[in-house]
């Protein structure tokens, strides 16, 4: 097996200077907010990739409190399961004389064997129940065609069969993608790297993910993603690290209040809050000194 057995480099990415700007998401300080264009990805927070399931992603259980706390945060939230039939091309019972996590030659190149997994409609394939996710608006599923696996959402492992998931964010509106769950280095990332080649602003939230790291696929992941302009954030990103007394204490030092960027009056302004709902003036004289 080689490191990059995994093969992210089958594809060509878009320059990085591309996943520049915020769109989807308003920075300030050092939060970023998503927006109504924004959604969060779960990737395969499944059974099969926890303690007791088939291919135990280690700490894997760990993103569940992390991904319920920052599901909040979005407007749109989509879940993503691994979803194989029996005898799937990507299990090593299926090549007589091969073992899991050894590699074999297929039509579209090198495919990691794993153990049987995430069968279709196997408690094995479920979603975690701890996850708290009643927002969530779709649920897309992939690896379905038994002789091409599928560890990016977006794209089958052939480079040729989509998903249809790209195409529903764009119908949608939606522009930025912060991606969450298992395995980092496989599902994720492959997911990740899609997601600018189709032209999405993409956060990988690290802290949300666990990785399977077979033979160094870890980093390989990491330098694949950021070369492909993936930002790697932490889930403090997104929440945001500081208490709202201070945010909304940093936001009023380094604005004017909302009636003098508005030219409304201060008596009958004196309640409103900014836009975003972050904050209201007591006074003209607060607002200007
Ligand atoms: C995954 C290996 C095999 C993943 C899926 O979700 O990262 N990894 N199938
Ligand atoms: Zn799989």
């Amino acid at each position: 097996m080689q490191p990059t057995s995994f093969g992210l480099s089958r594809r060509s990415f878009l320059a990085s200077g591309a996943a520049l700007g915020f769109a989807g998401a308003a920075r300030a300080a050092d939060t970023i907010k998503p927006n109504a264009k924004a959604a969060l990805i779960v990737t395969d927070v499944q059974n099969c990739f926890v303690d007791g399931g088939t291919l135990p992603v280690k700490g894997g259980a760990d993103i569940v409190p992390i991904i319920n706390k920052l599901a909040p945060a979005f407007l749109n939230i989509v879940i993503t399961q691994d979803w194989h039939t029996p005898g799937h091309v990507s299990f090593a019972s299926a090549h007589p004389g091969k073992k899991p996590f050894e590699t074999t030659q297929l039509p579209y190149g090198t495919q990691v064997l794993w153990p049987d997994h995430c069968i279709q409609g196997s408690e094995d394939a479920a979603v975690l129940k701890d996850l708290k996710l009643p927002k969530a608006e779709l649920i897309i599923r992939k690896g379905y065609h038994t002789h091409t696996d599928s560890y990016s959402a977006f794209m089958e492992a052939d480079g040729k069969t989509v998903t249809g998931l790209s195409g529903y964010f764009k119908e949608r509106g939606i522009d930025t993608l912060f991606l969450t769950g298992l395995a980092t280095d496989f599902c994720v990332a492959w997911s990740a790297v899609d997601a600018r080649k189709f032209g999405f602003t993409t956060y990988v939230i690290e802290d949300a993910t666990r990785a399977i790291d077979l033979n160094g696929s870890l980093a390989a992941a990491w330098k694949q993603m950021t070369d492909a302009g993936v930002k790697r954030i932490q889930s403090s990103t997104t929440l945001g690290s500081m208490s709202a007394g201070r945010r909304m204490r940093r936001a009023s030092s380094s604005m004017g209040c909302w009636w003098s960027r508005t030219g409304g009056s201060p008596t009958s302004e004196r309640t409103k809050a900014w836009p975003d709902g972050t904050r209201a003036c007591r006074s003209r004289r607060s607002a200007t000194g």
